[in-house]
Formats: structure tokens, sequence, C-alpha cells
């Protein structure tokens, strides 16, 4: 049996004491995190793990705490907040260190219960998605490998034979034990080291998020501020948002690198099949005149029923315009637009020039766009899915036709033109909870935009669809909310909707799914009504 994994044995030896165990801890601590900032900084993301949990812990702290503790110490609230986050984790990670002289468990428990909190602060964040969760995990394995590394390291310092009672020690176990010593030392210095390198390194790949989101910060832009109209938001107790707040708007994109672009080095070059090839600026788009319009956005990924659609108020400069100044060649029928992570989509021409509200648009609910959603500039045209049309940090626009586009997604065996279809959803009840029977109110949403919704039904436990009330429109390119009392006895049932568009279409009942060109059929949810005679 081999004595260094004993714990006894190891536990029994006199040299050391906890200290150079609690450091190690600590150095595999401050290594996560170093590794941690490094790939946020390359990534170009928003927060680095432990700002997420310093903003989680903001957000849950009550207003007066908050308000206390500005008073107590100022500014300096945030840095004390993330440098105690920081001071709390290594001293947990001092703990862990002592405790893996033991135990393989108790580190690896520790480790997954703070990346666990890292994730929930981080997917609860403004702006995050699952690309926001690389950080962590990069974190969490640093943690455990260099914990590893350490433990052995430090555990072969420990192994060389002890001193027999009485008698000196060989001068050959003497000279085993200062090598080990020494290559201990050296492998924790060279990950602090290392981690420190990490440190000034994601700093400097960072710098160009931070010079984006200062100048975001910064800009002045002609917008006007989203006003939801009257009577658009059935008010009913779990029904979603009318508008969608860009914190909770959904996010898809391939970006592994948020492209992080100032409006002063922005640039759009329209060329291809054009008259005049045309190069804008930010300053040229801004100073024209500005469409503002709600529109709903949604993916060709949203299943029924999903939440990977959001309505928001877009600012942006219309779209034929500025194609009729650069003229369009006959013939050309495709724009291929291009961003400036190298993503490509492939736009019909005519859904750009058909006096729909396309737009380039630079503000999305009356800010200018986050950066997640495209700042500075990204395209919206209504009634295409995103894939085909919504690119974000747009770059370059080509006149083109079909043939001869070969985009992203397309190549991927997603439908070339990608017109949205319409879809209706259930947000109350939420599947699976329970109402009191009797009256029971049901609301949620439904879209198809550039057409418009008419009419939304539903229909219960298999019966004839009965007429819901609609929240008022505003106007063809939004989504509607709607609401209904249906009557239900005590036990389990099972609603469906499905709505009417203004040119007559009657949602299909037809289940598709999502490839190649966005889901079909009706949203059904089964919930349980109790109370009444029951
Ligand atoms: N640059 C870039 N733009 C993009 C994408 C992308 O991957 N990269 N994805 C598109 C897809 S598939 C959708 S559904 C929308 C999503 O926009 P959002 O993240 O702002 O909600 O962006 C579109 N624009
Ligand atoms: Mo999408």
């Amino acid at each position: 049996m081999s004595q260094s994994t004993d714990p006894d044995t190891v536990q029994e030896r006199p040299a050391g004491g906890n200290a150079p165990w609690a450091l190690i801890g600590i150095v595999t601590g401050l290594s996560g995190l170093a590794v941690s900032y490094l790939v946020t900084g390359a990534m170009a993301l928003r927060l680095h793990p432990v700002t997420a949990v310093a903003e989680l812990i903001s957000r849950l702290t009550p207003g007066a705490v908050v308000e206390a503790a500005i008073q107590a110490v100022g500014a300096a609230d945030k840095p004390l907040l993330l440098g105690g986050i920081t001071v709390v984790v290594c001293g947990l990670l001092a703990w862990v260190g002592v405790r893996a002289r033991t135990s393989e468990v108790v580190p690896l428990v520790v480790f997954l219960a703070l990346a666990a909190v890292a994730v929930v602060a981080t997917l609860t964040a403004a702006d995050t998605g699952v690309a926001d969760l690389v950080p962590v995990a990069a974190g969490l394995v640093t943690w455990v490998v260099v914990l590893r590394l350490l433990t052995a390291a430090l555990r072969r310092t420990l192994d060389v034979p002890p001193v027999p009672s009485g008698r000196d020690s060989s001068p050959g176990a003497r000279l085993v034990g200062a090598r080990r010593r020494r290559d201990f030392l050296l492998l924790a210095g060279g990950v602090a080291a290392a981690s420190g390198v990490a440190v000034v390194l994601g700093r400097v790949l960072g710098r160009g998020r931070a010079r984006a989101e200062q100048a975001r910060r910064l800009l002045r832009l002609p917008v006007t501020k989203p006003v939801v109209p009257d009577g658009a938001h059935p008010d009913v107790a779990g029904l979603e948002p009318w508008q969608t707040p860009a914190d909770r708007f959904y996010l898809i994109d391939t970006a592994f690198t948020k492209p992080t672009v100032r409006p002063d080095e922005w640039q759009l070059r329209i060329h291809g099949m054009v008259e005049r090839e045309l190069v804008l600026t930010y300053d040229d788009l801004v100073q024209r005149e500005l469409t503002e319009d709600w529109v709903t956005l949604n993916c060709v990924s949203n299943e029924v029923g999903g939440d990977l659609v959001g309505n928001a108020w877009w600012s942006g400069v219309r779209l034929d315009s500025i194609l009729a100044e650069a003229g369009p060649l006959e013939g050309a029928d495709a724009v291929l637009q291009t961003s400036y992570d190298g993503w490509t989509c492939g736009t019909p021409l005519s859904a750009l020039t058909d006096g729909r509200n396309a737009m380039l648009a630079v503000a999305m609910n009356g800010q200018p766009l986050p950066i997640e959603h495209g700042f500075p500039v990204r395209t919206i045209v209504p009634g295409l899915y995103g894939y085909v049309s919504a690119t974000k940090w747009l770059a370059d626009m080509e006149v083109s036709t079909f043939d001869r586009v070969d985009a992203y997604w397309t190549q991927r065996g997603w439908g070339e033109l990608g017109p949205v279809k319409m879809a209706s959803r259930i947000d109350v009840p939420r599947a699976g909870t329970e109402v009191g029977a009797g009256t029971v109110v049901v609301a949620g949403a439904a879209w198809k935009q550039h057409t418009g919704i008419e009419a939304v039904e539903v229909a219960l436990d298999g019966g004839a669809w009965q007429p819901a009330e609609v929240g008022a429109s505003a106007g063809d390119d939004s989504w509607v909310q709607w609401r209904a009392g249906v009557q239900v006895e005590p036990g389990e049932h099972r609603l469906r909707v499905r709505a009417i568009a203004k040119d007559g279409e009657v949602q299909t009942g037809v289940v598709r799914d999502v490839l190649p060109d966005g889901a079909t059929g009706w949203h059904e949810v089964t919930f349980t009504a109790t109370g009444g005679d029951a």
C-alpha cells in the first residue's frame, strides 16, 4: 500500500502543519479566478464570474441596505464588494487546501458549489447567455487541475523518509527533501506568477469591450423612449411583458468573442450589384431621418411555445432609402450581410425594399443597442426570422443573387428565405400548474410579423374554439397579447391556442420541427383545476 495516499499516515506527519496546505488552497483559488478573468477578456464578455456574483448580491440586497452601504463607503462600494467576494473565495479555498490533505471529495464539492453560484449569478444577469458560462467552466477546470498538481507536489515534500529518532538523517534524504521542497515552491510560485500574467492579459484583451461600453454610455441618440400602447398588455399575473426589456431579450449568435466596435470606427460598405457603392459611417447614419417601430424578433429555432422571441422598440434608418441611393441592379434578388465577427446571412432584397420598416437599427427600447444585441448597428427586418435578416455588428452588405449567396445557416441546412410563420403562445397558466376551478383567466401572445394578427382562439380539452380578447395592436410588425376566460371543472385540462392573421390565414395545427424553416403547430398546456366539488 502506498503511504502517500493513506490519509492517516499523511496526517501524522509532523512536517509542515496546515500552513502550506492553506497556501496551496489560496494559490489554487487565485489561479482559477485569474484564468476566468483571462477568458472573460478574450471573449469580450461583459461579466467576470466574480462581477456576476457581485451583481447578484446587489440585486438581492434590500434597497435600504444598499443605501446605508453607499452612505458608509461611498463610491468604494463596488470595489469593496468585488474584493470581499475574492477574499471570501480565497478564505474558503484556504480551508479547501487544508481539507485536500485528506480528502479528494471535499474540494470538488466546494468547487462545484462555488461554480453553481457563479452559473446562477451569470445566467440571471442582464445580457448574458450560455457563452458567458465559459469563464466559469475555465475557472472550475483550473481549480481542479491546479489543486491536483499542488497537492501532489506538496505531498512529495512530506514523503521524504522521516528522520529516525536518535540518528542524523542521511545526507541523501536531506538532499531529496530539499529538492522536493524547491520543486514545490517553484510550482506554487509559477502558478502564482502565471495567474498574475493571466490577469494582466485579461485586462489587455478586455480593453476593447471597456472602450466600446464607454463609447456606448456617452452616446446621445435622437431617439424616442418607448411608450407601450394603452391596452396592449392584458393585466394578467404571470403574462410576459408586452415590451421585452433588453436584459430579458433572448440572445442568439455564434460569436465566441463578442465584437466590440466603437461608433467612431464603425463602417458599413454597400456594394455588389449596385450602381453606386456606398460607405457609411456611424455619423452618416444617425444624421439621417430615423424611423422607429415596434418589431417582434424571433428565432427560427423557437419551438412551439418557446421563448426565443421578443418585442422591442427599435430606432434606425430605413434600408429602402439607403439601398435606393446605392441603386440595386436589374436581376439582384438577395443581399449578403456580413458582421464584424464574420457571420453571414442572405436576405431577400425585396424584403428590404418593399416598403416595410426594414432598418439599420441603432437603438433598442430607446437606448443604444446593447453590445450583445449588435452594437453599434444591426439589421431589423419585420417578418423575417433573425437568421436571414437580423445581422448584429453589421459590417457589409453585398447586393447579389440567391444563386451566388452562401450564408452561415443556409450552408447548414436551414431554409433560404425564412419568412416568419404565424405563432401563438400560452403564458398563463404555465404547464403543470394548479388553478382554482371555475372561470380561469388564460393569456399569452400571438404574432405574424408584417401581416398582423386578426384574432386569437382557445380550445379547452379538444372542444370548440372560442374567441380570446386581443389587446391593442401597435401595428402588424409587433406581437399582440390576448386573454380569455375559460370555464373549467376540477381535474386535469388541456388548453390550446391558435391565431388568425389579418390576411385570413388560420394558424395550422400541423406539427413541424424548427428545421428547416420554423416550427408549426398549436401550443398546448396541461394544468390541473382544484376545488369545487372535487
Ligand atoms: N453577427 C451575428 N448576427 C446574428 C446572429 C449571429 O450568430 N451573428 N444570429 C442571428 C439569429 S439566428 C437571431 S435569431 C438573431 C438574434 O438576435 P438577438 O440575439 O439580439 O436576440 O440575431 C441574428 N443575428
Ligand atoms: Mo435565430
